[in-house]
């Protein structure tokens, strides 16, 4: 009998967008979306509710429904891991750990994000290498950092076939935006489209890496795909797409709107987060060992995130 696919945090960000993604390439029966709370009542597909901190039912689930492969999303961002630095820690790092031994007894591949919130002031901040100097200072950072080498142990340890990007700011429109630093990137546009006008949270200068959904998701089922002996990294390999500032992404949006407002209004919490992060990345690792190569530039996201949310919101 096929393996299935259980995607935590399935109505996330990546997961609104993964588990389409899962289900074309191999078949609706065999992906499970495992959420917490919010579930859109639109959800076509195969639905299990649980919580990734409690390891006894997520076992159960993996055996009732012959689960073979686990894309672990469920977690807290930077802004909501600041506001609840305990539940980050629970949730992002013991729910990893649960997921991490089920892996290893129940004999799982596994993917989980990372992100450049794993890297801190002290990090190079221009094209980041692959490996360097990581000293994260959010919560969200260090379960970040924590994750990775919690996940190069089992690995290393166990054999456990577990594969981590460390993903930029992601944009997409399927999912609302989460509590996040880089999500002013995804705001903005419903900001555009409802109101002609948003205040970017950040400084209008303030660069940072990021990309295009549809990027990230087939970057991430591209390393799933690959042979285990390209794997060379296993803590979390660096991956980016484009990169840009808030004036850059007003730039590109009035070349298309002219008459959209903004004005920068930093939050002085966020840029302090943003501040210590990366501003652009070196990703020759993931090209290298698994063939990496992003599609979406600045324009090509800016219009396709225009149409995407028009027709969401039926505008
Ligand atoms: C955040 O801003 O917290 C996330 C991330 C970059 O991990 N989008």
């Amino acid at each position: 009998m096929k393996k299935a696919i259980l995607v935590t945090g399935a109505f996330g960000l990546v997961g609104s967008d993964l588990v389409p993604a899962l289900q074309k390439k191999y078949g609706a029966s065999l992906v499970f979306a495992l959420g917490n709370k919010t579930i859109p009542k639109d959800f076509r597909g195969q639905l299990v509710k649980g919580d990734v901190r409690d390891l006894s039912s997520l076992k159960k689930i993996v055996t009732k429904y012959n689960i073979g492969i686990v894309y672990h999303l469920a977690g807290l961002l930077s802004v909501g891991g600041e506001k609840h630095p305990d539940l980050a820690w629970d949730v992002n790092l013991n729910g990893l750990r649960n997921v991490l031994d089920l892996a290893r007894d129940e004999h799982l591949r596994m993917f989980w994000p990372s992100s450049i919130a794993a890297f801190g002031p002290t990090t190079p901040k221009d094209m980041t290498p692959q490996h360097t100097v990581i000293e994260p200072t959010t919560m969200y950072g260090i379960t970040k950092y924590a994750g990775e080498l919690l996940c190069q142990y089992y690995h290393s340890r166990w054999g456990v076939d577990v594969r981590s990007l460390r993903y930029p700011g992601l944009i997409g429109y399927k999912a609302p935006p989460g509590d996040g630093t880089t999500e002013y990137a995804v705001h903005i546009f419903y900001g555009l489209l409802k109101e002609n006008a948003y205040n970017p949270f950040l400084k209008a200068d303030a660069r940072l890496p990021m990309m295009y959904i549809d990027d990230a998701i087939r970057g991430t089922m591209q390393l799933m795909a690959a042979p285990a002996d390209k794997i060379t990294v296993r803590t979390s390999y660096n991956f980016t797409a484009i990169n840009f500032t808030p004036k850059e992404l007003v730039t590109e949006i009035k070349k298309l709107y002219p008459t959209f407002k903004a004005a920068y209004v930093p939050d002085p919490a966020k840029q302090r987060i943003a501040d210590g992060w990366p501003k652009s990345i070196d990703d020759t690792q993931a090209r290298k060992d698994w063939g990496w190569k992003p599609e979406f530039d600045l324009p090509t996201m800016t219009k396709t995130m225009i149409n995407g949310l028009k027709k969401k919101l039926a505008i």
